[in-house]
């Protein structure tokens, strides 16, 4: 039992010796497009959205039932991160450039 316990606490010594399960995916938003048009993530993961562009976006996260979560306004160099905690499939949208989009699906 006490053999358990070490090897259990040693997987988890702190929390950052933890977050190696959740991970953060960098997309970036260049030529009014979206680095990656897909994306696979676990729950738990993050994407951090950077803004490469000399123009503001606004990332909508549209969900399975269509309700947008809208990130609000981002200007050049800013940067979001999007937790997804749950698992889904997702749709990504800038609100001002009708042809970014982007697919996440979390498991
Ligand atoms: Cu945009």
């Amino acid at each position: 039992m006490r053999h358990l316990i070490i090897a259990v606490t040693g997987l988890c010594l702190t929390a950052s010796v933890c977050a190696w399960a959740a991970a953060k995916v960098e997309i970036d938003q260049v030529g009014q497009k979206f680095d990656k048009t897909n994306l696979s993530l676990k729950a738990g993961d993050q994407i951090r959205f950077l803004n490469r562009d000399d123009t503001s976006h606004n990332i909508n996260i549209i969900d399975a039932v269509d309700i947008a979560h809208d990130r609000g306004l981002q200007k050049p160099g800013e940067t979001i991160d999007v937790l997804f905690d749950k698992a889904g499939r997702f749709t990504v949208r800038c609100a001002i450039h009708p042809r970014m989009k982007m697919s996440v699906v979390v498991e």
